[in-house]
């Protein structure tokens, strides 16, 4: 049995959810175009998973958070779908693909053939297992990256409220989770192995700036070390962790966010690879012309930096996603994506954007011990990146901006002096 479209988006996440928008701005009729997703959902906006999600009062719940209100674009539900004429085969695991035939093959044995396939598989969470750690499959050990996780982390965290948690990670996940955890009145413990939070973006002086905080929040920060095993109770569930410098700490519930790998296994062997996920150019197309790559999964070239990168963050699906249409759509008038980098995250009530690069010298600017600081790299004589915490709608349009532009920077204690006026001046 089989079915034929002439676009088939794999994967039924954030990209997914921005790219059929996009095919329905430019025009794809009815019938043309179908999304298969192994999520039983239509696509939503992942990031809701580590906050509105985990509060206690008035959640956020499906369909409220369904892809693109994330962009403030239209809200697609299934019914969406349906007035539009796309096909939404959800519950379905590709298991093989074939580009060279140009079909997938489901779990469930259909043979669904393409003119033109968008890769948009995204990631995996990265278990404790492939760190040699057994157990993670115990009833209160959780991971989140789908609704599926986010579901059981909150009846986790219903029956856990008063006891403690051990956060595993001190990364995105780590973080948002914790102040989650926190706010549902969880006593926290996180553990990683870095000397800070963030280890990926933060300095040391922005991550004491969040950890202070949290402190504050009742938070115990275990650094430099990681999980060794768990301690298991007589029924299976976790009790206790034990950490490799040989302390231990209680545990009612463990969530567990040691990063991520993107699903590229489908297509090894078929496609080039480049940086753990699928090399495409700056059309997102990938070495086959029929086949382009989105999102997570994706390593495109961020013309500013000069070289490829693969961005885990989702403005990043969001517009790789609906660049991809329209370079499929509209072949020849299709200009090459030139992706600024953009990460925020908000926990508490705090909320910072960071654009751009974190290499070179960071120049701080503004009131570590107030409400909003921020910092700018400089690189080789020019401004690359910038990091704002509690920034107004407009001094973060501005902080873009500049980044972008890459000034030149002569004197580093100038632009300290100017902090935020730098940008917003320019
Ligand atoms: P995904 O959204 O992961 O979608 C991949 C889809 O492919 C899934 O539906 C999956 O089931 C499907 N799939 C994979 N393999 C198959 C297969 N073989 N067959 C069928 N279907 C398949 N980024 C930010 O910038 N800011 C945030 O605040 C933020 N918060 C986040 C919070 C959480 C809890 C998580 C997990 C991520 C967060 N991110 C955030 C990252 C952001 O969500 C991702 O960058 C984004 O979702 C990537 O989109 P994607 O479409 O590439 O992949
Ligand atoms: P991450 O890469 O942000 O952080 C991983 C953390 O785990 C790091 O602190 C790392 O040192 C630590 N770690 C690695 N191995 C470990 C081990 N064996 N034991 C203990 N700690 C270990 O990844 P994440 O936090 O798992 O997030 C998963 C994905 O979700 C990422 O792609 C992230 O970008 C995305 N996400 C993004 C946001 C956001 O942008 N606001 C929010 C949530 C999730
Ligand atoms: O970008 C995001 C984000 O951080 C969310 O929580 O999209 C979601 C939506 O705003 C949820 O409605």
């Amino acid at each position: 049995m089989g079915r034929a479209f002439v676009y088939v988006i794999l994967g039924g996440g954030v990209a997914a959810g921005y790219a059929a928008l996009e095919f329905t701005k430019k025009g794809v009729s009815h019938g043309e175009l179908c999304i298969i997703s192994e999520e039983t959902v239509a696509p939503y906006e992942r990031p809701a998973l580590s906050k509105g999600f985990l509060l206690p009062e008035a959640p956020a719940r499906l369909p409220a958070f369904h892809t693109c209100v994330g962009a403030n674009e239209e809200r697609l539900t299934p019914k969406w779908y349906k007035e539009h004429g796309i096909e939404l085969i959800l519950g379905t695991r590709v298991k093989s693909a074939d580009v060279r035939r140009k079909t997938l093959l489901t779990a469930a044995g259909e043979t669904i053939s393409y003119k033109f396939l968008i890769i948009a598989t995204g990631a995996r969470a990265l278990k404790l297992e492939e760190f040699g750690v057994s157990g993670s499959d115990a009833e209160n050990v959780c991971y989140l990256r789908d609704l599926a996780d986010a579901t059981r982390l909150v009846d986790v965290m219903q029956t856990s409220t008063g006891g403690n948690a051990v956060v595993i990670g001190g990364g995105y996940i780590g973080m948002e989770v914790a102040a989650s955890l926190v706010i549902n009145k969880i006593n926290v413990s996180m553990v990683f192995p870095e000397p800070h939070c963030m280890g990926r973006l933060f300095t040391p002086k922005i991550a004491s700036y969040y950890e202070d905080f949290y402190k504050s929040k009742g938070v115990n920060f275990v650094k430099g070390t990681v999980l060794s095993s768990f301690v298991f109770n007589p029924d299976g569930k976790v009790t206790g962790v034990n950490l490799k410098d040989g302390s231990n700490l209680p545990a009612d519930l463990v969530v567990v966010g040691i990063g991520i790998r993107p699903n590229t296994s489908l297509f090894e062997g078929q496609l080039t690879l480049e940086k753990g996920g699928i090399k495409v150019n700056s059309r997102l197309q990938t070495s086959n012309t029929s086949v382009y790559a989105v999102g997570d999964v994706a390593s495109f070239p961020v013309k500013i930096f000069g070289e490829s990168r693969r961005l885990e963050h989702v403005d990043a699906a969001r517009k790789s996603a609906r660049h991809a249409v329209t370079a499929i759509m509209e072949p020849d008038t299709t200009p090459e994506f030139d992706y600024l980098p953009f990460f925020y995250s908000r926990v508490f009530s705090f909320s910072w954007q960071f654009y751009g690069d974190n290499v070179g010298e960071t120049v701080y600017f503004g009131d570590f011990s107030g409400p909003s600081f921020g910092a700018y790299w400089v690189h080789k004589g020019h401004l690359i990146g910038s990091f704002l915490e509690g920034g107004s709608k407009e001094e973060y349009e501005a902080i873009a901006k500049v980044t972008r532009l890459k000034p030149a920077i002569d004197d580093l204690s100038e632009l300290e002096r100017q902090g935020l006026g730098f940008v917003v001046a320019l």
